[in-house]
């Protein structure tokens, strides 16, 4: 089994002590090599292995718009866990890198930002984008800079369709709808390389570079091959080989080669427009979709309007060799229409934490707070506007929170 396979899944307890080794005061975020930042794991003379820690270091980065509003309604769910579990223990530290950052500064974060959340065990982000900067800007300078500077490569984005929540497909239940996309998040058609000649002239040209490397490509795939055979589903791999005859040719050998290793996994390989299709007509074929950066990102938001809409799209960029801290966030951007109203849907904030507490080893907790969603969906007294409600954010976060009960044992 590769290092780093989801059957490790929350399989190192923090029984290290984290010394961090920094070297880098690079402000190109993104041009800090991963290896540059990484955190030595050192084991003192004292400790014993067996020795369980549970108090975890969360870096909250709530972000635009309805980011802090999110943010905050995940702050009180960790809260509401160490009251049910004071074994687990939450200490969060919240930067201000935002669009206000930005316009003060130059840069939507410090040029030690990396180097600050090297040393915490998770981050949780809110939402990032504000009319006052452009979202390339916005989005490179901080989110891609974190996934790309803590090799987060993976990026998981549960499909599911909770009960007491509607699918816009006619005759289909949560039986149909249960899958994950896993992206590949470091490289790809979001690598960031690429340049532009001759602006503002008539023969303005720009170039955005897709970049595919074997091993990018190997490790994404092998993670998906292992995700989908420890749930027991097929494996979709989505690429675009018939018209990207570089890059989609490429994955699609990997692809070949890997799921030589893996004959035990139902697996098939889909053009992105036909996958796009068979999501709507055939939704309980898939069980794991993998896919390079564009595509899954743009399938997961399919995928988020058949089980309720974004506010129903959590997602971990995970580092799957826990070499740095992954992040944590909602799918949805900052909406700044509803921004300030507390109307915001905090369910992919919450669901987000659920994932975190997996990622940390509490694969229990994830569950109890996605049960404790669900039961209210299902009560459908307490739902924002969103879900054609009246209630605000807190009073959602409030009643999730209430229905929370302690994993069984
Ligand atoms: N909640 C995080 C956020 O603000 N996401 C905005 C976004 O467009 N992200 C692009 C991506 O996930 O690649």
């Amino acid at each position: 089994m590769p290092e780093g396979s989801p059957a490790l899944r929350g399989a190192i307890p923090r029984v290290f002590t984290l010394g961090i080794a920094i070297e880098s005061k690079d402000s190109n975020l993104c041009s800090v090599a991963p290896s540059r930042l990484k955190r030595e794991r050192v084991i003192s003379a004292t400790e014993s292995l067996d020795v369980t820690v549970s108090n975890f270091r969360i870096a909250l980065l709530p972000g635009d718009g309805i980011g802090p509003e999110v943010t905050s309604a995940a702050r009180e769910l960790l809260d509401a866990i160490t009251a049910i579990d004071p074994s687990l223990h939450f200490q969060t530290e919240a930067f201000s890198w935002d669009a206000e950052q930005y316009l003060a500064t130059g840069s939507m974060m410090p040029s030690d930002g990396l180097a600050t959340l090297a040393q915490f065990d998770a981050i949780f982000l809110g939402a990032i984008g504000d009319e006052r900067v452009p979202d390339h800007i916005s989005l490179r300078q901080i989110i891609f800079a974190i996934r790309q500077g803590f090799n987060q490569y993976i990026n998981l984005r549960p499909v599911k369709l909770l009960g007491g929540v509607s699918t816009p497909l006619a005759g289909r239940g949560p039986d149909d709808l249960d899958m994950v996309i896993v992206r590949e998040n470091s490289e790809g058609e979001y690598s960031g390389l690429g340049g532009t000649l001759f602006p503002d002239s008539d023969d303005e040209v720009a170039l955005q570079t897709s970049v595919f490397s074997r091993r990018g490509v190997e490790r994404v795939l092998r993670y998906a091959f292992e995700l989908a055979r420890s749930k027991g589903r097929p494996l979709s791999s989505v690429s675009k080989g018939n018209a990207l005859n570089f890059t989609g040719v490429f994955w699609d050998e990997v692809f070949s080669e890997i799921s030589a290793e893996y004959p035990d996994v139902p697996s098939n390989n889909l053009l992105v427009d036909a996958a796009a299709l068979h999501l709507v007509q055939h939704p309980e074929k898939f069980g794991v979709i993998v896919a390079s950066n564009l595509f899954g990102d743009i399938l997961s938001d399919l995928g988020a309007a058949l089980v309720g809409g974004l506010g129903f799209a959590a997602s971990a960029n995970l580092n799957p060799e826990r070499t740095f801290p992954s992040m944590f966030e909602p799918v949805h951007g900052s909406a700044p229409d509803i921004a300030g109203k507390n109307v915001a849907n905090p369910v992919a904030s919450l669901w987000a934490v659920g994932m975190m507490l997996a990622h940390l080893g509490r694969v229990d907790w994830e569950d109890a707070i996605v049960a404790a969603i669900e039961s209210v969906l299902v009560d459908g007294i307490v739902r924002t506007p969103d879900l054609g409600g009246t209630s605000t954010t807190s009073e959602m976060t409030t009643a999730i929170v209430n229905a929370l009960k302690a994993p069984s044992a």
